[in-house]
């Protein structure tokens, strides 16, 4: 367990400070447990704020772990009702986040266990599949599905996803955090996104 501290929150990316350190961001929908999931895994109650408000979070905001690196709170997508597009409900600023922070090593894409194949998720996956982005499913709130729930879960979601690699998760499980920490740790020490070869660099927004 390493524990966090508060770093930055920006409203624009503009304002992101420039800091070298690998960054490891939370992304799903809003309340699905982006902000709990910090500070489960910092052992910490209030480091990230914890909302019951869908959508309220418009701000990336930055936990700085040991000086070492950063996990990174994304603004949630899918709670505006009456979006015409699956794409409208993504918030500019978490596709621009994912597209363009150098300092990105890994997205945690964070679902409902309960809730797997949701079209927005569905879509963000296909989108960072995309844009090149790697990313690692959390099923989050398991407490609140059986054993055999979580078996067909998993298959549905090996269908869609075969290969990504997944994992459980409930801030009501201690033993949950073990996992989220060993990928955390391994991403933190993969290069950053310039010192990939272009063809497996992600592509700039075209919109
Ligand atoms: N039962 C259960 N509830 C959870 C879990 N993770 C988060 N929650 C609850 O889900 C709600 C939204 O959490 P929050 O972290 O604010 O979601 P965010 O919008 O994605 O940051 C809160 O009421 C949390 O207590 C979990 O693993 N199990
Ligand atoms: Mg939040």
């Amino acid at each position: 367990m390493i524990p966090g501290i508060f770093f930055a929150s920006v409203g624009n990316l503009s304002e992101l400070p420039d800091d070298l350190r690998p960054q490891v961001a939370m992304v799903g929908r809003s309340n699905v447990g982006k902000s709990s999931i910090i500070n489960h895994l910092a052992n910490q109650k209030q480091l990230a704020r914890v909302s019951g408000e869908p959508g309220r979070t418009q701000t990336v905001n930055l936990y700085d772990f040991g000086g070492k690196f950063f996990l990174v709170d994304l603004p949630g997508y899918g709670f505006a009702k009456t979006a015409k597009s699956i794409r409208e409900n993504f918030p500019t600023m978490i596709r621009e986040y994912l597209s363009t922070a150098e300092q990105l090593r890994m997205a945690f894409l964070i679902i409902d266990a309960r809730i797997p194949q949701s079209p927005f998720d569905v879509e963000m996956m296909e989108w960072m599949t995309e844009q090149c982005i790697p990313f690692t499913i959390v099923m989050n709130k398991m407490d609140k599905v059986t054993k055999n729930e979580a078996f067909t879960i998993h298959q549905k979601l090996e269908e869609q996803f075969p290969g990504v690699k997944r994992l459980e998760h409930s801030i009501r499980d201690g033993k949950t955090q073990k996992a989220m920490w060993g990928a955390i740790e391994s991403a933190v020490r993969t290069p950053q996104r310039s010192s990939l070869p272009a063809f497996l660099q992600p592509m700039t927004l075209e919109d």
